[in-house]
């Protein structure tokens, strides 16, 4: 089972989002782990006060590096009792990371245990960075107030690999960038919405002939939409 550790400020945020639809069915069943661990618990300070002024000047508050750092260790002492003996990753989600991408949800889901840190406000002191921090991930270029969004979309597409969480065994891969490729268009009842006819060949009953024309309506619908997909330096499959 993948167990993920997610360090916040905000841990409802990351229950209460994941709690629903697949991803919540696949933690009620036990295929993923999940908790969302309150940083604020580990500020040992008569306020329980985790940020404060930036040194050098310069508006808003930083998270302070010890209120991480003991909450990490609380957390990795409870994977190492918990039987883990392997290396743990330490994911922070900010956007000065590698951008995240399929490639890299397939090989975090071969992961037991995975600690993602979510920085809020200005960040983290850059000191408990190097000290915990194993992998900078970003979920694309443009800013968030915070990691929790980000820490629940790389939650979403690793679970989704994980076995077991989703019924139908073969559709995450046959999905959107497992061949490189965008899905093809997909239709259910009736034949005709508004005048509108689902095409022919899907009626058919011909495999042969639907998978022809799915994989040229991907290839067509990629050219289009994603073309970057397809050149020599973006496509994974030569
Ligand atoms: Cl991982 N964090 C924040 N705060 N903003 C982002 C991001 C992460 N990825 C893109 N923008």
């Amino acid at each position: 089972m993948t167990g993920f550790h997610v360090l916040t400020l905000f841990p409802e945020m990351i229950i209460n989002g994941l709690g629903e639809s697949i991803t919540g069915r696949s933690i009620e069943r036990g295929f993923v782990g999940l908790e969302a661990v309150n940083i604020r618990d580990y500020a040992f300070n008569k306020h329980h006060k985790v940020d404060d002024y930036i040194y050098g000047g310069g508006a808003g508050m930083l998270m302070q590096a010890e209120p991480v750092y003991q909450c990490f260790k609380a957390v990795e002492e409870r994977i190492r009792e918990g039987g883990n003996i392997k290396p743990l990753r330490c994911i922070y989600m900010t956007p000065q990371g590698r951008v995240f991408n399929q490639q890299i949800a397939k090989e975090l889901s071969g992961e037991e245990d995975i600690i993602i840190l979510c920085g809020h406000y200005e960040g983290i002191d850059e000191r408990v960075l190097e000290e915990i921090v194993t992998d900078n991930i970003s979920i694309g270029d443009y800013v968030l107030t915070g990691g929790e969004l980000p820490a629940m979309v790389l939650i979403d597409a690793v679970s989704r690999l994980i076995p077991g969480v989703l019924n139908n065994e073969a559709s995450s891969d046959t999905e959107s960038f497992e061949d490189g490729l965008l899905e093809y268009p997909q239709y259910s009842r009736p034949e005709v919405w508004r005048g509108k006819r689902v095409p022919e060949v899907l009626l058919s009953g011909h495999h042969e002939n639907v998978e022809k024309w799915r994989r040229a309506q991907s290839v067509i619908r990629t050219r289009e939409r994603r073309p970057d997909l397809l050149s020599e330096t973006g496509c994974r499959c030569h």
